[in-house]
């Protein structure tokens, strides 16, 4: 029964029944706000969880787009696939390019690795990564720092071929008119990363000045000659600052291409008249040469070190020997040239060059860098081959 015992003692029943009513509503009301209170903190611990299931997923997606860059800078595939897997990265090669042209936390050997494998996804990679760079307007040694930096050039001489194909496909789309064909733009550019290697690699004594350089660029233009004033242009860019090479641990390929360069005194033995001869020997540009004073502008001898292969000797009278020869050879003589005591120069006639370092050291280090000169010949392979497909062209068009 409810306790009435509060409300004043002269009211009329209606009265009563209304103070009843009153405090029903009040009751009521009462009721309504803690509904709407609980309501309300029920609304609010949802948008919380919510908030919070929100923010652990852009850290869980975080974390995963961490791993898919350390595992990319382990293994550039598998990378990729945990990105595609974990739908962090759309598999196509735009999505892919610009996830490797944006770079963030990723490994330039590792993104140069990737761009340079023989997949068709890869190959297609690469055209997109490589149409992400912008060279209108830039000369061509403008180009190359940019590109050069977005990721490391890998050492395998078919990768480097097909990327500075495709960089030098890029550049004639966006620089019409400068350069008569891809293959014009592709021989300069190695021409200029060459150049850059000789002038600021401490270990290449012949800093070619412009005028060679010049000399060295006629003809590429699909037979004709380049602008002078533009050889110019890109010798004194390169000549007042070196390519910034990423992750540049010396062993790039704008430092291998020379390298590795080699000067020093060695005897060498005579090759129809057995003498052995102090020669100071200079090893540069896939060829060996040797003078008779350091001081001498002209060399004695040259020695193509193209299809040549050198092993350890044992010489009864020198010490420390090592030879040139040709493997497989059939007794043909290796091909060289010498100047006769007249001035004449003529063929070399050595079936293998016999050579005695001062030193155990000095014979593993010359051999070692005659190894490694030998070994970068498909540099020049490529370079020869584009070389000859502007003169074949330019015959062509002659109507030879
Ligand atoms: C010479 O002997 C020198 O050894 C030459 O070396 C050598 O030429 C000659 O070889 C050899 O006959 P003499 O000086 O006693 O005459 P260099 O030119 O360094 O002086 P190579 O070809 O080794 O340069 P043949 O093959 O020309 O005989």
């Amino acid at each position: 029964m409810e306790d009435n015992s509060s409300d004043p003692p002269d009211l009329t029943a209606d009265e009563r029944m209304e103070l009843e009513n009153i405090r029903r509503r009040k009751l009521e009301l009462l009721a309504e706000i803690q509904r709407l209170r609980d309501e309300l903190q029920e609304a609010m611990s949802e948008v919380e969880g919510l908030e919070m299931s929100e923010g652990s997923k852009t850290l869980q997606r975080n974390k995963q787009i961490g791993m898919g860059r350390k595992k990319f800078n382990m293994d550039p595939k598998k990378g990729i696939v945990f990105l595609v897997e974990h739908e962090l990265l759309k598999h196509t090669p735009e999505d892919v390019a610009q996830f490797l042209y944006k770079g963030e936390g990723l490994n330039k050997t590792a993104i140069g690795d990737y761009l340079g494998e023989r997949d068709d996804f890869n190959i297609n990679v690469l055209h997109a990564f490589v149409n992400l760079h912008e060279f209108t307007d830039l000369n061509l040694v403008q180009a190359l720092r940019q590109f050069l930096w977005s990721f490391r050039l890998p050492g395998e001489a078919q990768k480097i071929d097909r990327m500075m194909e495709t960089f030098a496909q890029r550049y004639c789309l966006c620089n019409p008119g400068v350069f008569q064909s891809t293959d014009t733009c592709y021989v300069l550019s190695f021409a200029i990363i060459m150049l850059n290697t000789s002038l600021h690699n401490p270990n290449v004594r012949d800093k070619p000045q412009v005028d060679r350089f010049i000399l060295m660029n006629r003809g590429i233009n699909d037979g004709g000659d380049l602008p002078e004033e533009l050889l110019r242009n890109l010798y004194d860019s390169i000549k007042n600052e070196p390519f910034k090479i990423p992750e540049d641990d010396g062993n790039d390929l704008t430092h291998t291409f020379f390298n590795p360069d080699r000067e020093g005194w060695l005897l060498k033995l005579g090759g129809r008249v057995k003498t052995w001869k102090r020669r100071w020997f200079i090893l540069t540009d896939n060829c060996l040469y040797y003078f008779e004073y350091t001081t001498d502008k002209e060399p004695r001898g040259i020695i193509p070190l193209e299809n040549l292969s050198i092993r350890e000797v044992e010489d009864p009278r020198k010490p420390n020997c090592f030879e040139l020869y040709i493997p497989n050879s059939r007794g043909q003589p290796i091909k060289a040239c010498k100047t006769e005591a007249d001035g004449r120069v003529v063929e070399g006639n050595h079936m293998v060059y016999r050579i005695s370092a001062p030193t155990l050291e000095e014979k593993e280090e010359w051999i070692k860098c005659i190894k490694a000169a030998v070994s970068v010949d498909p540099f020049y392979e490529m370079l020869a081959a584009r070389k000859k497909r502007i003169s074949k062209k330019k015959q062509e068009e002659a109507g030879v």
